[in-house]
C-alpha cells in the first residue's frame, strides 16, 4: 500500500496531527510524519514535496495555521492529492489559515478539511488510497456502517430517556 506523507508547519501543530495519526493507525495505513514549513524551512517542504511521489506516497496531508502557504506550497511541487488541514493556532480562530488554505489558485488543487480536520484528512487520505485498493474500501464500509450503528444507539438511548 502506498503511505500518507504528513507536514505539519510547526510541532505546536502536533495535536491537530495526531487525530490524523490515530485513524491512519487504526486503518492499518503506513504513513511518515514531518515538520518542515512553508516560510521557516521552504527548501526542506519543496524537496519533501518534490520527491514524495518516488518515495512511496500516495497522498499527502499538509496542516498548518496561520498566514498558511504549507498545503498550497507542497501542492505546488507534486500531482500527488494533497489534502489541507488548517490550524486555529492564531487570534484569528484559524479563520486566516483556513482562507489561506481553501483559497487556492486555479491550476493547484488542495483538498482543505475543517479547521483543526485531522480526522477527516485522514479519513479522505484513506479513501483516495481505496480508490485502488478493494480491502481498505471494505475496511471503511466497516467503519462507516459501525459508526452509524453507533449514532442509532444513542438515537434509541436519548428517546427511551426523555
Ligand atoms: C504555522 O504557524 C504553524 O503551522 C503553526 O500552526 C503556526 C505557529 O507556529 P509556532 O510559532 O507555534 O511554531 O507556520
Amino acid at each position: 500500500m502506498k503511505k500518507v506523507g504528513i507536514v505539519m508547519g510547526s510541532d505546536s501543530d502536533l495535536p491537530v496531527i495526531k487525530k490524523a495519526t490515530d485513524v491512519l493507525s487504526e486503518l492499518g495505513i503506513p504513513f511518515e510524519v514531518h515538520v518542515y514549513s512553508a516560510h521557516r524551512t521552504p527548501d526542506e517542504a519543496a524537496s519533501f514535496a518534490s520527491g514524495a511521489r518516488d518515495a512511496g506516497f500516495g497522498v499527502l496531508i499538509a496542516a498548518a495555521g496561520m498566514a498558511a502557504h504549507l498545503a498550497g506550497a507542497i501542492a505546488a511541487r507534486t500531482t500527488l492529492p494533497v489534502i489541507g488541514i488548517p490550524c486555529k493556532s492564531s487570534v484569528l480562530d484559524g479563520m486566516d489559515a483556513l482562507l489561506s488554505t481553501v483559497m487556492m489558485p486555479s491550476g493547484i488543487p488542495v483538498a482543505t478539511v475543517a479547521i483543526d480536520g485531522g480526522k477527516n484528512a485522514a479519513l479522505l487520505a484513506a479513501e483516495i488510497l481505496a480508490v485502488e485498493d478493494k480491502e481498505l474500501a471494505a475496511v471503511l464500509d466497516k467503519k462507516r456502517s459501525d459508526e452509524a450503528a453507533a449514532v442509532l444507539k444513542k438515537d434509541a438511548e436519548i428517546t427511551d430517556r426523555l
